[in-house]
This record gives C-alpha cells, structure tokens and sequence, in this order.
C-alpha cells in the first residue's frame, strides 16, 4: 500500500457518457501514476444519483488498488471539497436545431454555481479543467467566479481536437502518432478552432517537407479535425464520449509532468496577451509544462498570414462568446 497522501479529484456529471469512460483510467492510476492512491469525489444532479451508485458499484466491483474513497453527491461544495483537480465534465449537451449561443445561455448558469462552490471549498491549488461545451467560455464563467483560485489553474479541453488531428496527419504520412510533434490547437473548442500544421514536425522533418498535399492541409484535414464531433454524432448517434474522456486523462497527466524536449501540448488557457489575444480570455495555445506543473503558452511561434488569419477568426468567436456571458462573468 502506497504511503502517499491521496489526491482529491472532483468529477461532475459524473454519470453521463464521457464520464463512465473517465472514472476508470483516473482510478486505474493513468493520470497520477500507478503509487498515487486518489479519492473520487463525484458530483450528479439529483435525478441521476441513482445511475451514479451504479458506476460506484463497478468502481467498487474493480477492487482498484488506488481508489481510498468515493463520494458521491448532488452537492458542488462537497463534491469540491478540497479537490486537487476538478474535472467539470457535467452540462447539457446541444440539442437539435440548439444554436451555439443557446447552448451558451443553458450552461453559463452552471458555471456560475461551480465556479462559486470551487471558490468556496476546493484546495486553493486546485487545478480545474473544464470539458462541458462551450468549453472555452465555460471554463470563462467559472474561473470569474472563482477569485480565491489562481486564475491560471482553470484550463479548458482542446486535447481532443490536438488528438484527432494527429491521427489525420499520421494517417496522411503513413508514420505513426508519436512520430508528430508541435501540433498546436489554436482558439476555440468548435468549429473555427485552428490545427496548426505548418509548425509540426514527423521526426526530425518539417511536416509540410513529408505530407506535400497542401490543398489537403489547407483543405480537409482542417474541416475534417473541426467538424469531427458532428461526424462521429452522425455515425454513433451519439457524441464522442470515450475519445472525449481520454483527451481529459492526456489533458490532466501532461498537466502533472514535465513536457518532453521538443513537444507541445494544447491547452486552453487564460490569455496573457500572447499573440495578441485580449488577456483573460480561454484560448488554446500550444504549452509546455515544468517540472512544478506550472505550464507555459510557448513563444515565438511564426504564423503566416493564412495561420494569423485563422487564429483571428476563432478569437473573434471567442470575444463574442464573452460578450454573450458578460452577465455571468461576476
Ligand atoms: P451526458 O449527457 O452523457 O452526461 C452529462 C452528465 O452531466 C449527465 O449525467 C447530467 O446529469 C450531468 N449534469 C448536468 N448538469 C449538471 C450539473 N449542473 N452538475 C452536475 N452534473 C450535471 O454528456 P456527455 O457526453 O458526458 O458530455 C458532457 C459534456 O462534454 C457536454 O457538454 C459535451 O458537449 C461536452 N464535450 C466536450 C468535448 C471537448 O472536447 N471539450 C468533447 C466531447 C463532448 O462533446
């Protein structure tokens, strides 16, 4: 038995579809290594607690080694309780025919509540990343609400958009994933966001040198990465759940070590002016990560003028997204 203090993690929504798929990998030791005991600290709406004893009775029913404690509750402020990482995965999803702007207005509220109960319970080092859509402006609300936290430690998922577009590209090139490097997902968690090609590398080579299918590059692998989530909604009836989680885990366990030499990893952060992007605002920027867990948004990146033009479009998306929570920002 590890002699380690656990680490608290609050998951919300806890039993909707990305967050059966998370539970398991996070007790399993996938986020803080295979020694690090963790006590799940799971937060449902009232009328979905009975679904979550269910996913509790399968934790339990894997006797993972790691797991000290579960808590499960329809309480924010237990749930945050002392949390070292919240996981807020918990919000309604689009439903047909919901404008984005809608989905905005439905969930805001949310936000408001979790980040106030973060505020009011959570270790003040906790570290937040938010998965409900609209992400980005989410992960807005809640850090707003939530001043006692550091406003650096509140990040949103763009993990999965860096994901999917490495497979596209090592699809393309015939090489494998982890051959790709420098792959930074730029703005937004939707459809103007900006996979950022022209500064990856396959190995020791520029990307642009080995995939030369430009109109490709500028073309479907863009649309393909952007539309994705539609895609797979088409396909599966439903929307991506068990990438989406596995983008959380890569998320959280890249936030907790060291970045290797020579990799990004894609994080939608709190602007610091970076690039030119008004400050404060939830943009995803390639970053690397210290020894501390402190992350960096990495520097002088060259965008030309196509890449500038792309970032500006997905940072006008995310202006007006503010503009449309202003209400809900505290
Ligand atoms: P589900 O509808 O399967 O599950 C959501 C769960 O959240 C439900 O069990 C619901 O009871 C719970 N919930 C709702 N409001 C809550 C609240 N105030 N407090 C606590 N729990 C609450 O959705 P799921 O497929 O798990 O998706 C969850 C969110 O992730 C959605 O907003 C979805 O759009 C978003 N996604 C984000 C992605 C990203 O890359 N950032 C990709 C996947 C996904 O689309």
């Amino acid at each position: 038995m590890s002699q380690k203090t656990p680490i608290r993690v609050a998951v919300t929504g806890a039993a909707g579809q990305i967050g059966y798929s998370l539970l398991f990998p996070i007790a399993a030791g996938h986020v803080f290594g295979p020694d690090q005991p963790v006590i799940l600290q799971l937060l449902e709406l009232p009328v979905a607690l009975n679904a979550l004893q269910g996913v509790r009775m399968e934790l339990d029913d894997c006797a993972f080694p790691l797991v000290q404690e579960i808590i499960t509750t329809s309480d924010a402020e237990t749930a945050f309780g002392d949390a070292d990482l919240c996981l807020l995965v918990g919000s309604k999803p689009r439903g047909p025919g919901m404008l984005r702007a809608d989905l905005i207005r439905e969930n805001g509220p949310i936000f408001v509540g979790q980040g106030k109960a973060i505020d009011a319970a959570a270790n003040q080092n906790t570290k937040v990343l938010v998965v409900g859509n609209p992400c980005n402006t989410n992960c807005l609300i809640a850090m707003n609400q939530a001043k006692r936290v550091n406003r650096r430690n509140f990040t949103a998922m763009t993990r999965l958009d860096q994901n999917r577009a490495l497979s596209q590209l090592a699809a393309k090139a015939g090489c494998g994933v982890s051959d790709i490097s420098k792959l930074g997902i730029w703005g937004n968690h939707s459809k103007t966001m900006y996979p950022d090609y022209t500064n990856a590398f396959i190995g020791e080579k520029r990307l642009t040198d080995v995939i030369d299918d430009h109109a490709w590059l500028d073309g479907d692998f863009i649309s393909t990465v952007q539309q994705r989530g539609k895609a797979i909604i088409d396909a599966r009836g439903k929307s991506s759940a068990a990438s989406a989680a596995w983008a959380a885990i890569d998320h959280a366990a890249d936030w907790h070590r060291p970045t290797a030499d020579g990799e990004w990893v894609s994080m939608a952060v709190p602007s610091d002016g970076s690039y030119g992007i008004p400050e404060g605002l939830i943009f995803s920027f390639p970053c690397t990560v210290d020894a501390d867990g402190e992350y960096q948004i990495v520097q002088g990146i060259e965008l030309d003028e196509k890449a500038r033009a792309r970032v500006q479009t997905t940072c006008d998306e995310l202006t007006s997204e503010r503009d449309t929570v202003k209400d809900l920002l505290g």
